[in-house]
């Protein structure tokens, strides 16, 4: 074996910060993220929590994330420079259900801004929650002009059910260091979703004598 094939190439360590209101799902996508875990409790988080997460881009490139998972009641505290410090990628995370939420993403935007970095950080704007699509408050036309009018990225996803979620981490990586991704590691970023459907199926001749039948379930498969 040669030297060469020994040698270990460094990963390349990108710091993301995950912003955003409370409540709106910051810590379940980062843990989404990192453990493919949700849970349906909320606990807000104090402070900052960090997580990491190993990724290949094309080409072979080995990145480290640093992902900082930052209280939504940090804004405006005496921490929250040094949570953000040297971040090279910022995700804006809002929820799609509130108001509120996205609203408050021009402050978080400011705040971020008001620290001096080497270089200059990316920004994605996401939308969360969009498993409650027929909850969305903030339209999708509004939710995009503001990713145009300040230059961000721009998804969807659910840290309920990991639609988009690694595609938009990804994403971000890969922006950050100038790497194309395909259109089939876009396309194919997608996981399936699956979701329990009751069934309302009756029985055809209920006999007097026989037991109430409870729902059935099944699995639907949607991609
Ligand atoms: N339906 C749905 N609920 C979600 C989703 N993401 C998060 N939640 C729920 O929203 C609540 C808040 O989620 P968190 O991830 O704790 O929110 P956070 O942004 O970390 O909040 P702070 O730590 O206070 O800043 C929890 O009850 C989650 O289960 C989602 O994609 N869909
Ligand atoms: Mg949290």
């Amino acid at each position: 074996m040669s030297d060469s094939e020994d040698e270990e190439v460094a990963d390349t360590h990108l710091k993301i910060v995950v912003l955003g209101d409370g409540g709106c799902g910051k810590t379940s996508t980062v843990t989404r993220y990192s453990q493919d875990q949700f849970s349906k409790s909320y606990e807000p988080t104090l402070g900052v929590e960090f997580y990491l997460k190993r990724i290949v881009l094309p080409g072979n490139k080995n990145v480290t994330l640093q992902m900082c998972d930052v209280g939504g009641q940090t804004l405006g505290g005496s921490m929250f420079d040094k949570y953000i410090y040297g971040a090279n990628g910022f995700i804006m995370l809002y929820d799609i259900t509130s108001n509120q939420s996205f609203e408050n993403i021009d402050s978080w935007l400011t705040s971020s801004k008001a620290v001096e970095y080497t270089t200059e950080p990316h920004y994605m704007l996401v939308g969360n929650k969009v498993d409650l699509e027929h909850q969305r408050v903030v339209s999708k036309k509004k939710h995009d002009t503001y990713a145009t009018d300040n230059n961000m990225g721009s998804h969807f996803i659910s840290a309920k059910t990991g639609d988009s979620v690694d595609l938009c981490f990804k994403k971000l990586a890969a922006d950050i260091l100038k790497i194309k991704l395909s259109k089939a590691e876009v396309d194919g970023a997608h996981r399936v979703v699956k979701a329990e459907v009751k069934s309302s199926k009756v029985e055809s001749k209920p006999s007097v004598r026989s037991r109430p039948t409870k729902p059935k379930s099944s699995i639907c498969l949607m991609q």
